[in-house]
């Protein structure tokens, strides 16, 4: 077992404050590497009021000497790629310790097509996406016809794949009345792009685990959320990656008896973007609170973000499946000055109580919650550094939650800047 390898998760619907956090852990990292998702990741990191919304650069950009790389399980839309380097390099920071997985699949203009094409005509059952391309650039890595960043290095194998899914594409967009994409224009607009990106282009599996091998500190971020998983979220309303810890061994080729800490990054409320249930939404005024004072819109699209109270129904099930050694509880000032505090611990399905998130929890069901209440805290906590000094509620909140949760919370975060933290562990 290694013990210099931390994978960092978001334990709920995303927009947990996972940029922040990886950007204050990545001083100490010789590798930041991101394992799945692309641009629909909104990550934000604030520096003395300057602030830096990242959606495919790993957030140790800002902060960390390292080397920061874009795995294989991740998705790429170049162009805004190209635009998010332009954008930091003209903010001063340096980006020659990029570097991305040739395996890494190319999100294609076209999958961006059909990703909004799709969602228009599904109407009131719409999934809510990014409309990024995401889940139609995955859909073509497990069909076996996606187009890989290595393939960029060879014109003609390029080539070939691009004209075969040039000509299905245009297919289903004539279908579904869009408009459809000349081959010879982007093989043309790709080989300009490939020429700014192809020294980036490496084998991460050999770089990442001879650093390991090493004794160099990883850090694997994770974007989007356990509750976005393909296979353990609130499925269909979910992304179209693994954004769990199992993801990062097979989005970066990094055995999990290689992981050392597991990092759960975990708001002390919760909130939600897109459609799909969400069992402690709050359709209310305490709901509009959360909003206003967390300023919880997406980083990536702007849409208001649903709110509600922490889940720890869903606690539960992010300790199991991303096996969490540790919590990162963020936002928790966000919470001053209520007079109550809820949190879920169970959910009441068609009669039957049930203290485990279920596989098939509908929007429809009759669903009641189960909720436990908590003491409020007034005092303003965000320059707090200590953790004896928070006001006495508030450590009982925390405490209450590693309590329920048998996982300890190492970390809180009390304001959106970099030095709003108090370290326990
Ligand atoms: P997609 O585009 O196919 O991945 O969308 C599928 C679902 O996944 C959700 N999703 C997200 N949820 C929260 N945050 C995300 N990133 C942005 C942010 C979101 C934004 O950081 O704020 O700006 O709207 C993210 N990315 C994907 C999405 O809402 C769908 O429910
Ligand atoms: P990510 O996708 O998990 O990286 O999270 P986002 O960046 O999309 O959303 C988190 C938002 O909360 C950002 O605007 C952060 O600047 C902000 N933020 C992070 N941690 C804290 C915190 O502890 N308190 C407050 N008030 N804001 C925070
Ligand atoms: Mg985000």
């Amino acid at each position: 077992m290694g013990s210099n390898t931390f994978v960092i998760v978001g334990t709920q619907w995303g927009d947990e404050g996972k940029g922040k956090i990886i950007d204050v852990l990545s001083p100490k990292a010789d590798y930041v590497v991101r394992f799945q998702g692309g641009n629909n990741a909104g990550h934000t990191v604030v520096v003395n009021d300057e602030k830096f919304i990242l959606h495919l650069l790993p957030s140790g950009i800002i902060n960390s000497a390292g080397k920061c790389i874009i795995g294989a399980g991740v998705v790429i839309d170049i162009e805004v790629l190209l635009e998010e380097i332009e954008e930091l390099e003209k903010r001063g920071r340096k980006l020659d310790n990029l570097f991305i997985d040739e395996r890494a699949h190319i999100i294609m203009p076209y999958h961006i097509a059909i990703d909004k094409a799709k969602e228009e005509a599904m109407g009131e059952n719409k999934i809510g996406t990014t409309q990024r391309g995401i889940g139609p650039c995955y859909i073509d890595k497990i069909a076996r016809n996606g187009i890989r960043i290595g393939d960029l290095l060879e014109p003609e194998r390029f080539r070939d794949k691009l004209a075969w899914n040039v000509a299905e594409k245009n297919d289903m967009l004539t279908r579904y009345g869009k408009e459809t994409f000349d081959l010879k224009k982007l093989y043309n607009k790709f080989m300009k792009l490939a020429e700014k990106i192809k020294f980036r282009i490496i084998d991460a599996v050999v770089e990442i685990n001879e650093g390991i091998e090493a004794g160099k500190v990883v850090l694997f971020e994770g974007a989007q959320a356990l509750m976005l998983d393909i296979d353990y979220g609130t499925y269909p309303y979910v992304t179209s990656s693994s954004p769990t810890s199992g993801g990062v061994t097979v989005g970066t080729g990094v055995a999990p008896t290689k992981i050392s800490r597991v990092l759960g990054v975990m708001k002390a409320y919760t909130t939600r973007v897109g459609e799909g249930p969400f069992p402690t939404e709050l359709e209310n005024e305490d709901g509009e609170t959360l909003r206003k004072v967390g300023h919880e819109f997406g980083a990536t699209t702007g849409r208001p973000r649903r709110c509600g109270w922490l889940d720890l129904v869903i606690g539960k099930y992010a300790v199991l499946i991303d096996g969490l050694t540790d919590i990162v509880l963020t936002k928790l000032d966000v919470l001053t000055g209520f007079e109550k505090i809820k949190v879920a611990v169970g959910y009441e399905i068609d009669g039957k109580v049930c203290y485990s998130y279920p596989g098939n929890l509908r929007k429809s069901k009759d669903l009641k919650i189960i909720y436990d209440e908590l003491d409020g805290w007034q005092e303003d906590i965000t320059q707090i550094k200590n953790y004896e000094d928070l006001p006495e509620n508030c450590k009982k909140y925390i405490e209450y939650i590693e309590n329920k949760l048998k996982c300890r919370v190492s970390m809180i975060s009390v304001g959106p800047e970099r030095t709003q933290n108090i370290y326990r562990y």
